[in-house]
């Protein structure tokens, strides 16, 4: 995958989408942003795309399509969906055609299940799945603001296409994305939901930042009982998480250097009043528990709260 030739689409080019398009653009690469929503959209084709990189005051030009307009004129070699999870099957679907035999997909949501819906509208050997540390947060339609370090893991779904996958990570990181190849996505995506399906939801609930939910004395106890609740179903899945090692993860999020952060589910459903990506997260685990035959009753109430918080706050 050359930098100069591949044509990539950002389908969902909100906080983190955005991130992307603007590193992939500053590599060099020719990126064109997909989304639906309007305000957003028509403010990146006025002004540009407007970051706040590191501290400096950046703005880059990119090609923008309405997610509703996209149209079948062009086909792109690479397309990464970053939509909320509830908004992949619906982006997939209107971008059909712009996904020729050859497009390959990549998806670098939260949260657990995507391979389904993405298998119902890209063959399975077009599909490779992510798990991403970098950050990122949207000020205002056409206005991110960024900073921090992160990296990205990423496997093919599709079998043998090892070398796919190890290409598609080399591409990413040639614009800095620090992208590596993983033989156990799986075994990342699930570590990653458990600092998911702990802080975020937690500190929606608890309406605290995660040092504040951190330093209280029932934290720990909790932490560990939501771990232990992903690792018995993900075990189903026969994939082994390590409880220790995940637990001290989560808990690493009590670091002073990231302590302050208000994870995204608490930045919109309590800053922003939008529904949360909690079916996807702790919503999951208990769908799987309920089939699986393993109870998970903490992920049942945290996920029976937070609809109830996202009806309370009239949540769209
Ligand atoms: P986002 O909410 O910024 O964007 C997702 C979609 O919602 C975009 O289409 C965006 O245009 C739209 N949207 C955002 N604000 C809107 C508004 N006020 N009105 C109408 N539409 C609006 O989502 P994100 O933070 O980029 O997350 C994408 C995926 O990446 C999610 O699965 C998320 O969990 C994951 N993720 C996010 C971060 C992060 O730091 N933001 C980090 C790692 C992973
Ligand atoms: C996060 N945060 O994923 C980012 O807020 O939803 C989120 C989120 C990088 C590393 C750990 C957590």
């Amino acid at each position: 995958m050359g930098v100069l030739k591949v044509k990539v689409a950002i389908a969902g080019a909100g906080a983190m989408g955005s991130r992307f398009g603007l590193m992939l653009s500053q590599g060099g690469v020719d990126v064109t942003l997909i989304d639906g929503w309007k305000e957003h959209i028509n403010a990146i084709r006025e002004n540009g795309l407007q970051a706040n990189y590191n501290g400096k005051d950046v703005t880059v030009k990119l090609p923008v399509m309405l997610q509703a307009e996209v149209d079948c004129a062009e086909k792109f070699d690479l397309v990464i969906v970053f939509t909320k999870s509830m908004q992949l099957a619906q982006m997939l679907h209107d971008i059909q055609g712009v996904l020729g035999e050859q497009t390959k997909v990549l998806c670098l949501l939260n949260g657990l299940g995507h391979v389904e819906t993405l298998e119902k509208y890209v063959q399975r050997d077009n599909i490779f799945l992510g798990n991403t540390m970098w950050t990122a947060g949207l000020t205002g339609p056409g206005k991110v603001k960024l900073f921090g370090s992160g990296s990205v893991e990423l496997e093919n779904v599709g079998d043998g296409k090892q070398d796919d996958a190890k290409q598609l990570a080399e591409f990413l990181s040639a614009s800095g994305l620090n992208a590596s190849y993983s033989d156990n996505i799986l075994y990342s995506i699930y570590r990653k939901a458990c600092v998911n399906g702990t802080m975020n939801c937690l500190t929606t609930l608890l309406d605290c930042n995660m040092g504040q939910f951190g330093a209280t004395s029932t934290a720990h106890q909790i932490v560990v009982t939501i771990v232990k609740e992903f690792a018995a179903v993900a075990k189903v899945e026969k994939i082994d998480l390590d409880v220790d090692e995940l637990i001290a993860h989560v808990e690493s999020c009590y670091d002073p250097s990231i302590s302050g952060h208000y994870p995204s589910m608490y930045q919109d459903l309590i800053q922003n009043k939008r529904k949360t990506e909690i079916d996807y997260i702790n919503g999951a685990i208990s769908r799987k528990g309920r089939k699986y035959g393993v109870p998970t009753p903490y992920c049942d109430l945290i996920t029976e709260m937070i609809h109830a918080k996202e009806e309370l706050l009239g949540a769209k």
